[in-house]
């Protein structure tokens, strides 16, 4: 039943212009930091890393950040989970950088709420953007995506699968019922 919307060719694509955008809003790649939030935008993270590195030669500071569902079962699991910062991998410092957050689907915008918490706890950056494969809407909070690959209108009763080649032996992107 899942449609897919994307083939690992289309996928590709979209990363190197995504990636050509950053550059260019960035004009250049000065005081560029790439940070992916696991799982996989680690991976969508890398490859903008090493498409920065074939186009302009620099090698651009990479972190990751890891942010997990908070569930406290001695609550109501059935309220909804806020999302947490579980650690942070990210060795250079952020004061005057333009940290660029890249992810696989931007859904309620609470996973780059607590993102952006976990960077300020870190320094002062210039800016912080957001790049994304997938924008899903259903937007909770005014945040909103910089670098999108696709505007995918879902029903809450969808999700879309993110594939990538490091953990699910493939690219692309599907839609699928829940
Ligand atoms: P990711 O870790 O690569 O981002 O959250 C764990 C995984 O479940 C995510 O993979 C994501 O692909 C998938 N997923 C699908 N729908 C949802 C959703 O609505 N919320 C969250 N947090 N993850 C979802
Ligand atoms: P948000 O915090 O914006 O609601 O959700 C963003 C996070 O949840 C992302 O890290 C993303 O992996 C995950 N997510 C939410 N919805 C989906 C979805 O439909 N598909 C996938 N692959 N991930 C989703
Ligand atoms: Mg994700």
């Amino acid at each position: 039943m899942a449609k897919e919307i994307w083939d690992a060719l289309t996928m590709k694509r979209s990363l190197t212009r995504i990636t050509y955008e950053i550059i260019e809003h960035n004009k250049g790649t000065e005081n560029l930091v790439l940070v992916g939030i696991k799982t996989r935008g680690v991976y969508l993270a890398q490859r903008i890393h090493e498409r920065i590195q074939k186009l302009e030669g620099v090698d651009v500071p990479l972190g990751q950040l890891d942010i997990t569902l908070y569930r406290d079962d001695r609550h109501d699991a059935s309220l909804p989970q806020e999302p947490v910062v579980n650690s942070t991998a990210i060795d250079v410092d952020v004061t005057n950088k333009n940290v660029v957050l890249v992810d696989d689907v931007i859904f309620t915008g609470r996973t780059i709420r607590s993102a952006m918490d976990a960077i300020m706890d870190l320094g002062r950056p210039s800016s912080i953007a957001v790049a994304v494969l997938v924008d899903r809407g259903h937007r909770e909070l005014p945040i909103r995506a910089d670098f999108v690959g696709k505007n995918i209108p879902t029903s809450s009763h969808e999700q879309v699968a993110v594939n990538v080649e490091e953990i699910d032996h493939k690219d692309s992107v599907e839609l699928k019922p829940l």
